[in-house]
């Protein structure tokens, strides 16, 4: 995949060639504003002190994955060469349960889906200006129904959209800190990855200690008896 730079404006081009996006699928660039971003950056700070980012490993082959991790409510999301993708309510390093959730997560999850149940995993990811995560499907871990809320933080990130199956074209969307995404029913399916981020210092992030990088939480309502993936 071409590597992001700052000079490629594809994200934006995509942003404005009028395509539709799939059903359920909601783009809110620029929906908080910079001191709510702090705000957030400073809960998510305090989570990842309890709650350390990790390196996850891919099954089987053990292969590191580029993104560090962590969590944030009841679950969380964890993979490793011998257990593989799954749900489990503890960090695997420290052995402790997840952090709770950040209030002002759980409200901005009501305000935006108006669902009635409260998301019960928040995946962090943090992406240094090397990491990429390749094109995916997130499937198996809830009801189909339950939204998903993802909002960036830190540097642009080259996020890549594609169809419900692999072969389908791919278009791409310049995500920036304080963007979110959001979704629902059809468009849980569809594949999707981050291709790359913009190098250089984030202003958001320092303010925690990461000179540089993007963090993206993304809100579940997760059924833990499922597999995920
Ligand atoms: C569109 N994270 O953690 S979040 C993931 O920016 C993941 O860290 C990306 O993909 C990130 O699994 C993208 C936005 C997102 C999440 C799930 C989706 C978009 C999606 C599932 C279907 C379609
Ligand atoms: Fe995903």
């Amino acid at each position: 995949m071409a590597r992001y730079t700052a000079a490629d404006p594809l994200g934006q081009l995509s942003l404005r060639n009028e395509q539709p996006f799939p059903d359920g699928f909601h783009f809110l660039p620029g929906y908080l504003d910079e001191p709510a971003q702090l705000s957030l950056a400073l809960d998510i700070g305090r989570v990842l002190q309890n709650a350390p980012l990790f390196q996850q490993r891919m099954p089987r082959t053990g292969a590191p994955l580029s993104v560090r991790m962590s969590n944030a409510g009841e679950y969380g999301w964890v993979t490793d060469r011998e257990g593989g993708y799954r749900y489990q309510t503890t960090h695997p390093m420290t052995t402790k349960p997840w952090p709770p959730i950040p209030l002002r997560l759980l409200d901005l999850w009501t305000e935006l889906t108006n669902d009635e149940q409260k998301p019960n995993l928040c995946l962090i990811n943090y992406y240094d200006a090397d990491a990429r995560l390749g094109l995916h499907q997130d499937r198996g871990e809830s009801s189909l129904d339950a939204p998903v809320v993802s909002i960036s933080l830190g540097n642009d990130a080259s996020f890549v959209l594609g169809g419900l199956s692999r072969k389908e074209p791919t278009r791409r969307l310049l995500l920036h800190s304080g963007d979110i995404v959001w979704f629902g029913g059809p468009s849980r399916l569809i594949f999707h990855g981050v291709e790359g981020i913009e190098p250089g210092p984030s202003k958001v992030l320092q303010e925690i200690g990461f000179p540089s990088g993007r963090i993206n939480l993304t809100l579940r309502r997760i059924n833990p008896t499922a597999v995920p993936k």
